[in-house]
């Protein structure tokens, strides 16, 4: 963790730093992506129990790939109960939060005779990935699953790769069950994302494919972009707090570390206008450190991606925060309410000392899907809209069609498309000719 005065060249070279860390610098493995795909698209399921042997090391085939009712029941009976009663109430929160993203088809209409209109669509299927390994988070199980379901999704198809015993984790069983998932197949990596966007015999084709990956999944998605909709590309956790000399250390480091945690490239930066703040801050990380079990992960990502930022005051603290566009921003100051109105650039902004980041990770309602790497100067979190898509709706009478066809029928003409003009002009061919002198 280094403090730092903010200026705006630290800032500018902060933010060189970060971007170290963004999944645009990963081509490498671009080619060996392709390949998996290509092969995936040539021979479907083949393709899928070949890579799964080989980098899974589980046999699947068409008869298992697909995870039965009795696995589900089975994963039920391994999950803790009082687990099933969080996560149950948890979705309540998120689903709620959810509904109110809905959107609603429109229609206006004139006395003349027309109407306009925009018709919502849910997408028909989606393809959620849910990485294995080291990252098992049903927490994200819900995050991705519950917009596509409340945004009216009818087919939410699940991959996640088997464990070497050949079976999915309970907990991402029991909770993409919870969430509403329809169909869940034991295949991860690339090849999942490579069936999801051609389909196979097994899987079946979806139109959009969303959730977190490694590098091998992250860069597939990328590749099949166009051919399917995809969400944005998740890169490590981050956490931003503003915070004043009014804020609490002991809270602000035990946040910092929440997702410093996640990964040696997550980040955590403190921006505050308090020198005593970032020195009691610093002093109570130390302390942390020594008990928490993630230890070596958060020293990892701190050393290399942990700041501490004194600002000269709170609009400078600002304009910084803005720059760096956090996934997560906390603000703990006096009037946060007011600061917050003055931030541009944050994916999700958590208010007072009382709402701490992980509260939003699993339980207020807001989805933890966030853009992270500065795209929140221009991305959203993932919501009910990422799941519909809209068509237009146009209707004119015959009279509102007159009123105006020969404003059509000239501008189609001054871009030379004369099918255009004409398929306008044959309506009203025996008007416009009696009109003529
Ligand atoms: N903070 C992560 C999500 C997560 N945290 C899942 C705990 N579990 C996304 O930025
Ligand atoms: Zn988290």
């Amino acid at each position: 963790m280094r403090t730092v005065r903010l200026t705006k060249e630290s800032t500018k070279d902060i933010l060189e730093n970060l971007l170290k860390r963004s999944p645009n610098n990963y081509g490498k493995f671009e080619a060996a992506v392709a390949d998996i795909l290509a092969n995936v698209k040539e021979k479907g399921d083949e393709a899928l129990f070949s890579y799964t042997k080989e980098f899974d090391k589980v046999e699947v085939t068409a008869d298992t790939i697909r995870v039965t009712e009795a696995e589900i029941q089975e994963a039920y009976e391994a999950v803790d109960a009082s687990l099933l009663e969080v996560i149950r109430k948890a979705l309540v929160n998120i689903r709620s939060y959810h509904e109110k993203q809905r959107q609603n088809s429109w229609f206006t209409s004139t006395e003349n005779g027309t109407m306009l209109g925009q018709k919502v669509t849910p997408l028909n299927r989606v393809g959620v990935y849910v990485p294995g390994g080291k990252a098992v988070y049903p927490s994200s199980v819900l995050m991705n699953i519950v917009p596509a379901k409340v945004a009216g999704v009818p087919h939410i198809v699940m991959t996640t790769p088997p464990g070497k015993d050949g079976k999915v984790n309970p907990s991402t069983l029991v909770a993409a069950k919870e969430a509403g998932a329809d169909e869940i197949y034991k295949v991860g990596g690339a090849q999942a994302i490579g069936a999801l966007a051609y389909g196979t015999a097994s899987i079946p084709k979806v139109d959009k494919i969303v959730g977190p990956g490694n590098i091998f999944v992250a860069l597939a998605k990328k590749a099949v972009y166009g051919h399917v909709s995809i969400d944005s590309i998740a890169g490590p956790s981050e956490i931003l707090v503003l915070a004043d000399e009014t804020a609490n250390p002991h809270y602000v480091a035990a946040d910092l570390l929440s997702q410093a945690e996640h990964d040696e490239m997550a980040s955590a930066i403190l921006i505050t206008t308090s020198t005593e703040l970032a020195q009691n801050v610093e002093k109570e990380i130390d302390g942390y450190l020594k008990v928490l079990s993630r230890r070596e992960i958060i020293e990892k990502s701190l050393e290399n991606f942990g700041y501490i930022l004194i600002a000269e005051d709170m609009d400078e603290a600002i304009d910084a925060a803005n720059e760096i566009a956090s996934e997560h921003m906390e603000i703990v100051t006096k009037n946060a309410f007011e600061v917050m109105m003055k931030v541009r650039n944050a994916g999700a902004i958590f208010i007072g000392e009382y709402s701490s980041e992980p509260l939003g990770d699993y339980f207020a309602g807001p989805n933890h899907v966030l853009p992270t790497n500065g795209t929140a100067k221009f991305f959203s979190a993932l919501s009910v809209d990422d799941f519909i898509k809209k068509s237009s709706i146009v209707y004119y009478s015959r009279s509102a069609l007159k009123e105006i066809h020969k404003d059509i029928i000239q501008f189609a003409t001054s871009e030379q498309l004369t099918a255009h003009a004409n398929s306008i002009a044959v309506r009203f061919e025996d008007e416009d000719k009696k009109e003529e002198p």
